[in-house]
């Protein structure tokens, strides 16, 4: 089975809590604060392997978690980072977060963070300051980044075969590499893509051969819909027309329109070769050449043979000529997701926070959202009222206090952040 596509659910490791604790020592009556951080959790990180060829194993295992961090303890121990879960997948791998690309795995044993392990919190000796000689608060380990992920798998060839059932693709790719694809004189006989290595002139062009395509693939009919995505990211197309069609313009045009109607591949750069063109007169051959540039009068066409080998080697040249760099067609579609830092210098966090104001049943509720005062209210402990206040105290320093009053919230008022709501105080 051949699976290029797969779900799974992702859950990073939790942050471990930190500790309140004081020293405890004969002789020293009243310890310091020395409750240790939590430790940070584990993240999944996943690695693309090049002896890893499917996502099968997603099938199998369709959740992943990786470890929590352990608690902070006493004597300023921090507790022990969950160990991170790294996950082997193909080359040509690609992540997606709510249909949003966060990775793109294209090369040997690169990696990449799926799900990021939660931060520690921070043990009560972080929060010792001159006027705070007995802190009893800590912070709560954040939990860990947890979603799920849709895993597609697309091949990164230099070359995508493409053409009707039977054409003659596989034949072309088992004689000019070293792949081994089944091939036989019925339609679809290939029904998972076949990789291979062609060499020419001292260069490795990598050939992608996919299932035929018939009249509505675009649009899911036959096998090819799913594997068009496999073509997707090669740099040329290989378009063969079987030269014994009735209408060799007919079959080109076929492929041509699914093409058209499958966004990227339309402008993909595509050479045309007529295939088992051996012991063919000139004149049956040129014939169907007319056909196809009466569809394209700029199709570059080939006449070839693969059982005979005709015509391979002029043909592999024009395909590596074709070979603009891959690489940038990858990258375009790459946008890796914003790492979310911490950072209290108000400043550089000043326009990342926005308050909505909203009528509900129990009263008037401030809704707070960004990126780092969530984070911050994800580490606090609700139940402890030092931590509470905590958040309070940097609410203030990043002025979503001040905003807040401006709007008119009251000491009853309910604020909600990051699904967690609270009160304001009368003193605050
Ligand atoms: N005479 C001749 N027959 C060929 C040549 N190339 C392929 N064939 C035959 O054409 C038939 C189909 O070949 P395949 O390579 O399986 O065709 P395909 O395009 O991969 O077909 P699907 O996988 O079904 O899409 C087989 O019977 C091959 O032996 C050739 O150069 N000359
Ligand atoms: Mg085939």
């Amino acid at each position: 089975m051949f699976v290029d596509t797969a779900k799974v659910k992702l859950e990073a490791g939790k942050g471990g809590d930190g500790a309140v604790s004081f020293r405890h020592e004969i002789y020293i009556p009243k310890g310091g604060p020395d409750g240790g951080d939590g430790g940070r959790g584990g993240s999944i990180i996943f690695r693309a392997d090049k002896d890893t060829n499917t996502l099968l194993n997603f099938r199998f295992t369709p959740e992943l978690k990786a470890e929590d961090g352990k608690n902070g303890s006493g004597t300023r121990s921090a507790g022990r980072s969950g160990k991170d879960l790294i996950i082997e997948v193909p080359i040509g791998t690609v992540v997606k977060k709510d249909g949003k690309v966060i990775a793109d795995l294209t090369r040997d044993q690169e990696e990449a963070v799926i799900a990021k392990g939660g931060d520690g919190g921070f043990g009560n000796a972080h929060f010792k300051s001159s006027t705070r000689q007995a802190p009893i608060i800590a912070e709560v380990g954040e939990p860990g980044e947890a979603f799920e992920a849709e895993i597609e798998l697309k091949l990164l060839a230099d070359v995508g075969l493409v053409g009707l059932p039977n054409a003659g693709k596989s034949t072309f790719l088992s004689v000019v590499s070293n792949a081994k694809p089944e091939i036989a004189d019925y339609p679809f006989t290939t029904i998972t893509p076949n990789l291979g290595v062609a060499t020419i002139d001292d260069k490795d062009l990598l050939i992608a051969d996919i299932p035929g395509l018939i009249e509505g693939a675009a649009e899911g009919k036959g096998l090819g819909h799913a594997f068009l995505r496999h073509v997707d990211r090669t740099a040329v197309l290989l378009h063969l027309v079987d030269v014994y069609n009735a209408d060799a313009g007919e079959a080109y045009a076929t492929i041509r329109h699914e093409l058209e109607k499958y966004s990227d591949l339309k402008d993909r750069p595509e050479i045309v070769a007529l295939t088992k063109c051996e012991g063919l007169d000139k004149e049956i051959v040129d014939l169907q050449k007319q056909s196809i540039l009466a569809k394209n009068p700029k199709a570059r066409i080939f006449a070839i043979s693969s059982s005979a080998h005709i015509g391979l080697e002029e043909l592999l040249r024009e395909l590596k000529n074709n070979i603009k760099d891959k690489k940038i067609i990858i990258k375009e579609e790459t946008k890796n997701s914003e790492v979310p830092t911490i950072t209290l210098n108000p400043e550089l966090i000043k326009d990342t926070w926005k308050i909505e104001k909203i009528e509900t049943e129990e009263g008037i509720k401030f809704v707070v959202t960004g990126d780092k005062i969530e984070k911050f209210a994800r580490r606090t402990d609700y139940n402890n009222y030092a931590s509470l206040n905590r958040l309070r105290d940097i609410m203030k320093k990043l002025g979503i206090r001040a905003e807040l009053t401006s709007l008119g919230a009251q000491p009853e008022s309910i604020i909600s952040i990051a699904d967690h709501e609270f009160t304001l105080v009368e003193d605050w």
